[in-house]
């Protein structure tokens, strides 16, 4: 078995002695990967250099994987990460044109750093490596790793959703971007949809088409196509969830909320999760539903993610103050209807959390995958399980079809169906949630990262 060498913008390290219980289902099947196989994890060290070239990569062995960091500098982190990726890249593939702001700066500036990144990373490579990279800031460095003479065999997964035509045309770079993935051997997606709106580009630009076998021509380039629809470690969450009930945080947790149903959210504050449509959503629910009133909490954690991209920090004004105002509104001095927290929990603490709450609102307006639906039904009682409401615009909808599925632009069909959830009885909730658990226990995160390598492989 060849080696592998993974990319990834971001490389969670485990502490010394393994902190396998913060890592997330992803980390913890690469990390098995790499185990297994011995390789190398590269990417950014989440650090700057200031103005100054970045030094040399900083090397850690742990066991038979060795993981490589290097710093960028201020430019290279402006540009590339909070410039191109999160200011392009990421609105454009969560379909918001009015967000995207486009700097020929900043797409130098994504372009260059790929080149760095390929430039470091070449020299670590074996012939017969396996390289595997993740993710929407590195799409360009398989073609120069190629420039630079590599031949080994490179897969790309896109974790994010992949926008039809009409919106990934509106980025001045889409051709060099299209062209970037047909560099690779094999190119990972979510979902069927994200597949097809990425053969309709090809097919629009006439770059190319679908050719039959999951292959595709672009160009004068051959590479595969799939769907590979990301798992999460199924069986290990669900014993998180099943012992979590003795974890103090959650005793505490469970004696404040007292008797009254739990509706819980839980995503990064991001305006792709639709936290704003569903806050309108929980309150239209309690007004047109006086009976639940003071009978449920809604718990909303939500921690900061790239507060120095201004709209989320802008976000993190909105929510806020939606959160206070609906509390204003409905509170009485013993009931507050939303706890709106922003601070990250460790998995069995949220493992114990999502198996607390009779509703589980996943309602992003665009999402790749969603891995928090995914968890919220591997951590419930299987005696008693609580209900997924889920967005039909998040990767997740295609597979959990036992979910209640809802339009999160829809706010009163979103309100009816928290209603829905909170009175469903007993056997229809085991139905589906035994519907959606026997799906998550075969298609775990293992079996994602075995599919993928073993057709990147073929
Ligand atoms: P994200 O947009 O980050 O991921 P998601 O799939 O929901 O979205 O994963 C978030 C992860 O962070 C989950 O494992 C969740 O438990 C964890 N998390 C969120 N809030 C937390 C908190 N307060 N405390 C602790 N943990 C928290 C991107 C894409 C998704 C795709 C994934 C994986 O945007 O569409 O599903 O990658 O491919």
């Amino acid at each position: 078995m060849s080696r592998l060498v993974v990319v990834s913008n971001r490389v969670p390290v485990p502490e010394k002695g393994g902190a396998a219980a913060s890592a997330g289902g992803l980390a913890v099947a690469l990390l098995a990967a790499l185990q297994e196989r011995g390789g190398i994890w590269m990417g950014w060290s989440g650090k700057s250099s200031g103005d100054n070239e970045p030094g040399p990569l900083s090397v850690e062995e742990q066991g038979k994987i060795t993981f490589a960091l290097t710093d960028l500098t201020e430019k290279d982190v402006d540009e590339y990460y909070f410039g191109f990726a999160n200011r392009v890249l990421w609105p454009i593939c969560h379909y918001r044109l009015d967000l995207a702001e486009y700097g020929r700066k900043e797409m130098a500036g994504y372009f260059r750093v790929n080149r760095f990144f390929a430039h470091r990373l070449a020299p670590l490579l074996k012939p017969d490596d396996t390289i595997w990279i993740h993710d929407y800031h590195l799409i360009p460095l398989a073609a120069e790793l190629r420039q630079m003479g590599v031949k080994n065999r490179i897969g790309f997964f896109y974790h994010i959703p992949w926008p039809p035509a009409d919106v990934l045309f509106a980025m001045p770079v889409h051709e060099e971007i299209m062209r970037g993935l047909a560099a690779y051997d094999l190119v990972g997606f979510q979902t069927d949809h994200d597949l097809e709106n990425f053969a309709g580009c090809l097919r629009r630009e006439e770059m190319g088409d679908a050719i039959g076998e999951g292959r595709f021509m672009a160009g004068d380039k051959i590479f595969k196509g799939g769907i590979y629809g990301i798992g999460i470690e199924t069986a290990a969450f669900a014993r998180f969830a099943e012992k979590a009930g003795h974890h103090s945080l959650v005793t505490k947790a469970k004696e404040s909320i007292e008797d009254r149903d739990l509706i819980i959210g839980v995503d990064r504050l991001d305006y792709s999760k639709g936290l704003t449509q569903r806050i309108d959503a929980f309150e239209r629910f309690a007004l047109a539903n006086p009976a639940h009133q003071r009978k449920v909490t809604y718990l909303q954690v939500t921690p900061k993610s790239r507060s120095e991209v201004p709209e989320y920090e802008q976000m993190q004004r909105t929510v806020a103050e939606q959160a206070g105002r609906v509390n204003g509104a409905l509170g009485t001095v013993d009931w507050v209807p939303i706890r709106y927290i922003n601070r990250s929990v460790s998995r069995p603490v949220l493992a114990g959390l999502y198996r607390m709450a009779k509703v589980g609102l996943v309602t992003p307006l665009r999402d790749g995958m969603n891995l928090v639906a995914k968890e919220y039904v591997a951590a419930q009682d299987p005696r008693d399980p609580g209900v997924l409401v889920l967005s039909r615009f998040a990767g997740a909808a295609r597979e959990l079809r036992g979910s209640l599925l809802v339009n999160p632009y829809d706010i009163e069909g979103t309100a009816n169906a928290i209603a829905r959830a909170l009175n469903m009885p007993l056997d229809e909730r085991q139905d589906r949630w035994q519907r959606m658990m026997d799906y998550l226990l075969e298609h775990d995160v293992s079996r994602w990262c075995d599919d993928f390598l073993k057709d990147l492989a073929a």
